[in-house]
């Protein structure tokens, strides 16, 4: 069967509610491959809308957070399989299109068309997003009310060369960072989902794109 058919999100992992936390692998991320996430639970793209490759007329924005001081929170495969999945998860929540995302220990980008009425919910999904994870996974570390993430910055993309540059330079960006040397590789990003639904033409121009023209602060 098609690793795409059968799946469904399931939010954030019940640690929320209470019970006693996940145990975690400790040492540097693993690059779990195909269709199935780090912990063997199949991944969670069935429901994603195929990438359109065109600028929303609402507006289509690049979206980049950091953590707080930059500090590492999301170093195991269950922390970024959680960061992963509840950004995905709250995306589709706000009626945010993702096109490109990709999530690191300390930071993630993404690639979005806003809703028809436009971006201003943009803040609120990210406010979200950032308090779910922060309470999970200051619960995880027993560490209660601790500052987790830091402001976010977007970018309205506007021009087509922008646009698809940024695709790439999200889908790419563990190379970028040095954890893999294929983006499909690297498990939680959209390279390998971008891959299967694109078609191989939208796959080659995409990237194709050169992404050094493009100003993103990215030293993480
Ligand atoms: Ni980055």
């Amino acid at each position: 069967m098609d690793c795409m058919d059968d799946m469904n999100y399931g939010g954030l992992p019940p640690t929320q509610s209470g019970g006693k936390p996940p145990t975690e692998s400790d040492g540097k991320p693993p690059h779990s491959i195909g269709c199935v996430n780090s912990d063997g639970k199949p991944r969670s793209t069935s429901w994603l809308h195929a990438p359109t490759h065109r600028l929303s007329s609402s507006g289509t924005y690049f979206v980049t957070t950091g953590t707080y001081l930059k500090q590492h929170h999301f170093t195991t495969p269950l922390r970024l399989d959680v960061l992963q999945r509840g950004l995905l998860a709250v995306a589709a929540e706000f009626g945010w299109q993702l096109e490109a995302w990709c999530a690191f220990s300390n930071h993630y980008h993404f690639v979005a068309h806003s809703p028809e009425a436009g971006a201003a919910t943009l803040a609120p999904m990210l406010r979200t997003l950032h308090s779910k994870l922060a309470h999970w996974v200051n619960k995880l570390d027993s560490a209660p009310g601790r500052r987790v993430w830091h402001n976010f910055r977007d970018t309205r993309l506007t021009h087509e060369k922008s646009y698809l540059a940024r695709l790439h330079y999200t889908h790419a960006n563990a190379v970028h960072h040095g954890l893999t040397r294929v983006p499909n590789q690297y498990a939680w990003c959209s390279a390998a989902w971008f891959e299967r639904t694109a078609s191989p033409a939208q796959v080659e121009t995409v990237y194709a794109m050169k992404t050094d023209f493009i100003n993103v602060e990215d030293d993480y």
